[in-house]
């Protein structure tokens, strides 16, 4: 079955999408946790970073340089930034689609607490 990206990705359910190319897709999450917060997510369905190969090299590059397009269509290329990829159960992966965290437009703190 289809991830709930792949989904948005098809246009089969709606997404606020501010970017796409031939590999990858990005869009305004569903729970935003900053001011801007976008998710950007390889058209190619991969569960999670563990299962990254060689032939998904050139998808996870352009992850990057959308990533600081997208920050600049959006203007958070001067403020800052911060981009997340969180992998399996520990690293608090909810969606089963690679995907990178694009948050800003605010003072983001911490990289993490020290729970
Ligand atoms: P992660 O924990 O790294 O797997 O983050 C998954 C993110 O996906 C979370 O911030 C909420 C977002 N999300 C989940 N379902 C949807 C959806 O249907 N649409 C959008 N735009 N975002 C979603």
């Amino acid at each position: 079955m289809p991830s709930i990206f792949s989904r948005i990705i098809s246009g089969e359910i709606p997404g606020q999408i501010v970017y796409r190319d031939e590999l990858v897709t990005a869009f305004r999450d569903i729970n935003p946790l900053a001011p801007v917060h976008i998710l950007i997510v390889p058209n190619t369905e991969i569960a999670t970073v563990d299962d990254v190969e060689a032939a998904h090299e050139a998808a996870m590059g352009r992850m990057f340089t959308a990533a600081r397009q997208i920050a600049r269509d959006l203007g958070i290329s001067e403020s800052g930034y911060r981009l997340i990829v969180n992998v399996k159960d520990d690293g608090g992966q909810e969606v089963y689609h690679v995907h990178m965290h694009l948050l800003g437009g605010k003072k983001l703190g911490r990289m993490l607490s020290s729970e």
